[in-house]
């Protein structure tokens, strides 16, 4: 079944009755208003990089056991600096690995969606769901994907707190998610600070004629089966999420090169294989802690985490786990946790997420 849907102006429909909603609101207007995405120049369009096996790994020119090591020591002093609250500009750069433990899979793991895609459709190349010509072809493909998506009602991790958390104790400068589960949005009170770099499903709009639509008409349209096209051009619309051949958010141009003064950068379930995103832990000033918190040994050849002295540091495990270690060894377990209880009670009640 398919519908036409007129390109129009949003309206803010909602009402706040205290400051944590109120800043969510304001960010989902934001969001909104960032979406268009329409005088990025064209070398910013988003794009896969070679796949991981074309990049070959440095001969490994120490021990496992010397890694461990250098890697503890290092490990140590971040916790030393983090928890004398000395790192005041934290920048998280994340991916889809901080929400595997919500159920939502990754792209490229073994179980991962483009797999799965590849047995649904028989398809050689899953990233055509995600390929704007392809879209234009044929919208079949995104709109079963995104139907099936958003009628699971994912929860945000351990993870995604913790970088509330943080924002909460006045840290973080700025959070790029590469994701588009909104699962920022169902856990960070501070919204001005998130980039969502490639999108969500928060807002739509028609790709042909940048124009936003009513995300509300969209969205009940889009729920109940109706793949909506655009009135004007008839070209089929859909949710604020950032295709392969699309510019990235606008927001993202505004903000990238403002991460030259960050003290910490927290990389964190990313294979960073999608540019420009990719290149975006290489722009923090030659001072700023790059820390990588990922169960794969992320892009050796872009960070120095075998060096003594560097200040990148690798630390290989899930990163659910990454956030029990910091906040024992910190002491925050206790305050975290009174925090997330806080933020569940207010956010939960918002009528995105009932
Ligand atoms: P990716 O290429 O699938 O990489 C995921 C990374 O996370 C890999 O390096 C894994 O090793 C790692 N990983 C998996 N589970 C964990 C875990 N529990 N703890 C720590 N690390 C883990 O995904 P990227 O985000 O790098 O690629 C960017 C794409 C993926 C963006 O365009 C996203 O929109 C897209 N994506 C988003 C979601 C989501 O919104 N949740 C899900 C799947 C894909």
């Amino acid at each position: 079944m398919s519908t036409n849907e007129e390109p129009q102006k949003n309206e803010n429909k909602i009402t706040s009755e205290d400051t944590a909603e109120s800043n969510l609101i304001n960010a989902f207007e934001n969001l909104k208003i960032d979406s268009t995405n329409e005088n990025s120049p064209n070398e910013n369009k988003i794009e896969p990089e070679e796949p991981l096996e074309a990049q070959p790994e440095p001969e490994p020119e120490i021990s496992e056991e010397k890694f461990k090591e250098i890697s503890q020591k290092k490990y140590e002093k971040f916790i030393n600096l983090l928890k004398s609250n000395s790192f005041k500009k934290i920048v998280f750069m994340v991916g889809a690995g901080i929400s595997t433990t919500s159920g939502i899979p990754d792209f490229r793991s073994k179980d991962g969606i483009f797999q799965k895609l590849k047995e649904k459709y028989k398809m050689e190349r899953p990233e055509d769901v995600f390929e704007l010509y392809k879209f234009y072809e044929n919208p079949k493909f995104f709109n079963e994907f995104a139907r099936e998506f958003l009628s699971k009602n994912y929860t945000p991790t351990k993870f995604h707190y913790f970088m509330s958390f943080l924002c909460h104790k006045n840290l973080v400068k700025y959070i790029f998610t590469q994701n588009i589960d909104c699962l920022e949005a169902k856990s960070i009170v501070d919204q001005q600070k998130v980039i969502y770099a490639h999108g969500n499903f928060l807002s739509a709009h028609c790709p042909r004629c940048k124009k936003d639509l009513d995300y509300y008409k969209f969205h009940n349209k889009f729920m109940k089966g109706t793949d909506v096209t655009c009135k004007k051009c008839n070209g089929p619309c859909k949710y604020n999420i950032v295709f392969y051949g699309e510019q990235l958010n606008k927001k993202y141009f505004s903000t990238h090169e403002d991460i030259k003064d960050a003290d910490l950068a927290i990389i964190c379930g990313t294979s960073l294989q999608v540019f420009p995103f990719s290149a975006l832990p290489q722009e923090v000033g030659d001072e700023c802690w790059r820390v990588v918190v990922d169960i794969n040994k992320v892009r050796p050849n872009l960070f120095e985490y075998a060096e003594e002295n560097s200040r990148d540091l690798y630390v290989g495990q899930k990163s659910d786990d990454f956030v029990d270690s910091v906040l024992k060894d910190c002491k925050w377990k206790f305050e975290f946790e009174k925090f997330v209880e806080d933020i569940k009670k207010k956010l939960g009640r918002h009528k995105y997420f009932r």
